[in-house]
């Protein structure tokens, strides 16, 4: 799997790492911390102030939508099944002013230091810049029920980190939506948005994703997790985690993930075989003894070997090897854990919490095979100290982040240890973040 590492991965915080340019950063021996948050105004005021600088124009319309760490159910939405997510306090801010070029959204993005423009009348035409067509993407889905943004310039502000895992495009995506409802006087419902979000992501970007990081950026709730039922597309529990005893630290491991490049759809067409074989409409529907009765021989966590066999596979309608079996074990038990990490959190089990969160990790490196070498490093640090309860990589994988569940008190002796283990094993300096749970996606601001 192709991997780039994210410039900068030196000892010290370099000005080209992702978010560097408009982050607070601390430096610290060994690892970086990028803290405190930046606020949502603080973003704001640094958009319009560049937006200004560009175009001499004014703001005159802005909102905002945070990204999101899955604190557990990885790959299991886009197989109707359970997520725990939350929005977190990191954010992608929109600032516009009607556009000074007639047919054109002209977007210039702080964060990635670039610049781009589509065509309103050509919205189908896909921008060579990827990350313009998840706006592009939105864009096209509005105008499909004849919600026709104007010519607009707009800056993008962001200390959402960049092919972190932490649904930075999402943000992207749903704070447009709700800059285009602000401009346009519109107002859809929040799975209208999400809708429109996940089919930008899907059409334009060309990631056939699930619809957990658009419902959470956009329905997100301050100081709460969310039990997403995917199948119905509905949160299904509001987990209030607001103890002072723990803390949720995220770490880069410096190595930026891309989900378009194919591996995601690979994994994604694996379960649709899955289903096809077992005559199942989705894994959803797998029982937990299914995969024990189909996988007898199955070695729990090892690496692949060979095929195996089973008497069941006579019932199957087609050919069924060890790699799908991996797979389908990994979304079955992962629903299960989503399911136990729910009841973990709303009893303050931290411990327990903590061991699915390990769990998971394994089941998503050895069966599920979407994690790196980078990450199981991340994670295996985390677990030799005694003040995590538990960690895992979080997203879509194959680089990214880790989120670990930690003794508050402990939160920079932990981070400090990880990275110092990681800088030795690895030779990047991780980024660290201290994330909370935040609302989700809205308009920030309409100016006179
Ligand atoms: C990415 C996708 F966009 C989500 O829909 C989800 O599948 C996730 O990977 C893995 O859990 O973030």
């Amino acid at each position: 799997m192709p991997r780039r590492r994210i410039d900068g991965g030196a000892t010290q915080p370099s000005r080209r790492n992702a978010n560097v340019v408009i982050a607070f950063v601390e430096c610290h021996s060994g690892y970086i911390m990028i803290e405190p948050p930046l606020s949502i105004e603080s973003l704001q005021a640094r958009a319009a102030s560049e937006l200004n600088q560009w175009t001499g124009s004014a703001a005159r319309w802005s909102a905002a939508a945070p990204g999101r760490v899955n604190v557990i159910g990885e790959h299991t939405d886009y197989n109707g099944g359970w997520v725990l997510p939350m929005a977190i306090d990191r954010y992608t801010v929109l600032v516009a002013a009607p556009g000074l070029q007639a047919d054109r959204i002209r977007v210039r993005s702080l964060s990635l230091g670039e610049q781009s423009a589509v065509s309103l009348s050509r919205l189908s035409d896909l921008s060579d810049d990827k990350w313009m067509r998840y706006l592009q993407g939105v864009l096209a889905e509005y105008a499909h029920r004849a919600v026709v943004c104007p010519p607009l310039d707009i800056v993008v502000a962001s200390s959402v980190p960049v092919g972190g895992g932490l649904s930075s495009s999402a943000a992207l995506e749903l704070a447009m939506a709700h800059l285009i409802e602000a401009v346009t006087e519109t107002t859809w419902s929040p799975s209208e948005r999400i809708r429109a979000a996940v089919s930008a992501e899907r059409d334009g970007a060309g990631v056939p994703c699930g619809i957990m990081d658009q419902t959470i950026v956009e329905q997100g709730e301050q100081g709460c997790v969310l039990l997403l039922d995917c199948a119905q597309g509905l949160i299904s529990s509001t987990i209030p985690c607001d103890d002072p005893q723990i803390a949720w630290l995220v770490i880069h491991s410096g190595v930026s993930h891309d989900l378009a490049d194919g591996a995601y759809a690979q994994r994604r067409a694996e379960c649709e075989m899955i289903c096809e074989a077992l005559q199942v409409g989705s894994l959803r529907d797998v029982t937990p003894e299914m995969i024990t009765t189909l996988t007898p021989d199955l070695p729990a966590l090892s690496p692949i070997q060979s095929p195996i066999q089973s008497p069941i596979q006579s019932r199957l309608k087609v050919p069924f090897d060890e790699v799908l079996l991996r797979r389908a074990r990994h979304v079955v038990t992962e629903n299960q854990r989503v399911l136990a990490a729910t009841e973990a959190l709303k009893t303050a089990n931290w411990s327990t919490l903590g061991e699915l969160l390990f769990e998971s990790h394994h089941s998503l490196r050895d069966d599920y095979q979407v994690s790196c070498e980078e990450l199981d490093v991340l994670v295996e640090l985390a677990q030799a100290q005694d003040d995590v309860f538990g960690a895992r990589m979080t997203g879509g994988g194959f680089g990214g982040c880790i989120v670990a569940l930690v003794d508050r008190e402990a939160l920079s002796s932990v981070a400090t240890s990880i990275s110092q283990g990681y800088v030795q094993r690895v030779g990047l300096s991780p980024q660290c973040y201290r994330v909370k749970p935040a609302s989700g996606a809205d308009v920030c601001a309409v100016f006179a």
